[in-house]
């Protein structure tokens, strides 16, 4: 946009100066065949006027050029020189006490039952999938209800699509038609909805939103997951970006009272893009300063982005193929994962976890230094299917005991490892053995004095001995139903 408009006045300024060079430079052309029209044509020019005009011309362009040259360049450095507001700080200082977050999966791609990236998987068509919205009308969809549930669980936080990959918009959009107020049978906002009712319960919302777009013609040049849809081999990305992309950000950011953040995710679709972050970045910190950019590029953070976010991986694990192991030690860090195998609903899908083994992995975030966003599909009726419920009100139910050892705590001391993770809040140690089954546990040295040592279970005293080379618990053996045997230790005060 910035080069675009960088070029326009350069040609503005040379068609007020030269009627010859307005000429030469009328045809559609590239940057390059524009600087080579300035090149002085002495047979267009009168002897008087030459002199001036190609001063003033060159001095036009080197105006223009310092322009373009200095914020192209700011826009491929993200943000640069984002320095957080106070009210961001604090965001993020909230975000990490909040530890556990619901993920939703929800759109027209709900109907089939076949996961969020139905569209590319079958290889539909545009003309296709626009029959889609036609049948997305989620009766039972109750916002109460979904926020009442992330509660049960214990979940503090909702991100919910306001678009994935189909480009399609679940709230109302003024920037295009293809949303669910304008296209489907339902009509109405759920953003809108869902945002009213978070408010009420106490619950933060985030939106994910997908930079990458499989419906409209102006994502273009395409990306690696593009496939011949039927859209036409020309577009304006220019246009699709700052107009399109930035337009719905500004509306999420301005219709929906205050919001957590804005959850990004598809630019690794296209890495080596131009996907004018500095722009958009702003665009969000300026209409919402606490709002929190999370950002799914699987790189190293970049200025701008407030937290660093894992998609099916703790941070620094690169089990799933993807993700970059390098860890900021200065941002918040939220790792994502899905409830059975899917995002999107997927009425195939019956690979549920467990409780204890989602337990499991929210102790493992927490011991990692980690928010756990654990993902969640409706289905097209607007309904949780009871699988996904009756295992987020267990794992609420487990967290009514445990929460003293979750919330508000960051990694604790210990390096994570098999046997469990250490979690720390104030002046206690939260020793969270997962897989231990001999009578005596040992851990490295602690600075402070512990005083006090218990099992969160049953508030049972430990028996502790510590030395300089470490401190050593008496644990009590697993109950067989036991997920995490919490052990308290209590520090004395540093002096
Ligand atoms: C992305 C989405 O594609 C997916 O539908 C879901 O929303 C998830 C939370 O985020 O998942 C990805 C993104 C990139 C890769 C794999 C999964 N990748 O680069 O291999």
């Amino acid at each position: 946009m910035i080069l675009r408009f960088g070029l326009a006045m350069i040609r503005a300024i040379i068609a007020a100066l030269s009627p010859a060079a307005s000429q030469a430079t009328s045809s559609p052309g590239s940057a390059s065949g524009f600087v080579n029209n300035l090149m002085p044509q002495p047979s267009q020019l009168s002897a008087q006027e030459d002199t001036w005009r190609f001063a003033a011309k060159r001095c036009a362009l080197a105006v223009a050029f310092l322009i373009v040259v200095t914020f192209a360049g700011r826009n491929s450095l993200a943000q640069a020189n984002y320095q957080p507001s106070p009210e961001n700080l604090k965001a993020r200082q909230e975000f990490q006490n909040a530890k556990f977050g619901m993920f939703i999966h929800w759109g027209v791609y709900s109907v089939l039952g076949s996961g969020e990236w139905v569209f590319h998987d079958r290889a539909l068509t545009v003309d296709e999938y626009n029959r889609l919205p036609l049948f997305f009308d989620p009766e039972n969809f109750d916002a109460k209800t979904w926020v009442a549930l992330a509660k049960a669980a214990g979940m503090k936080y909702i991100t919910i699509t306001s678009r994935h990959h189909d480009g399609f918009a679940m709230f109302n959009s003024k920037v295009s038609d293809w949303n669910i107020v304008q296209r489907t049978p339902y009509k109405k906002d759920p953003l809108k909805i869902l945002a009213e009712e978070c408010h009420r319960q106490g619950i933060k919302l985030f939106f994910y939103y997908s930079q990458l777009d499989w419906h409209n013609p102006n994502y273009y040049p395409r990306g690696a997951t593009s496939w011949d849809n039927g859209r036409p081999n020309r577009g304006d990305w220019n246009l699709y970006l700052d107009d399109y992309m930035d337009g719905q950000l500004r509306e999420l950011l301005t219709n929906y009272g205050p919001i957590g953040g804005i959850w990004f995710d598809g630019m690794w679709d296209k890495p080596d893009a131009d996907w004018h972050l500095a722009r958009t970045y702003a665009l969000i910190h300026e209409l919402q300063p606490a709002a929190l950019i999370i950002p799914n590029h699987h790189q190293s953070p970049k200025p701008g982005e407030d937290v660093q976010t894992f998609e099916r991986d703790l941070p620094g694990q690169n089990t799933a193929g993807f993700n970059t192991t390098s860890v900021s030690n200065q941002l918040p860090l939220e790792s994502c994962d899905t409830l059975n195998g899917s995002w999107g609903f997927n009425i195939a899908d019956s690979k549920y976890k467990s409780p204890a083994e989602l337990e499991r992995r929210l102790v493992q975030a927490a011991g990692n230094n980690s928010n756990l966003l654990l993902n969640i599909g409706p289905m097209p009726n607007g309904e949780i299917q009871p699988e996904f419920v009756t295992r987020l009100q267990a794992v609420g139910e487990w967290l009514s005991n445990y929460g003293d050892s979750i919330y508000g705590t960051r990694g604790g001391p210990i390096a994570p490892g098999e046997w469990g993770v250490t979690t720390q809040k104030d002046n206690k140690i939260y020793v969270h053995i997962l897989s231990w089954h001999a009578p005596l546990f040992a851990i490295p040295p602690i600075a402070n004095k512990v005083v006090e040592a218990h099992s969160m279970l049953d508030a049972s005293p430990v028996e502790f001995t510590q030395k300089s080379d470490g401190v050593v618990l008496k644990v009590p053996l697993p109950k067989s139903d036991e997920v995490d045997r919490v052990i308290v230790l209590t520090l004395a005060a540093s002096h």
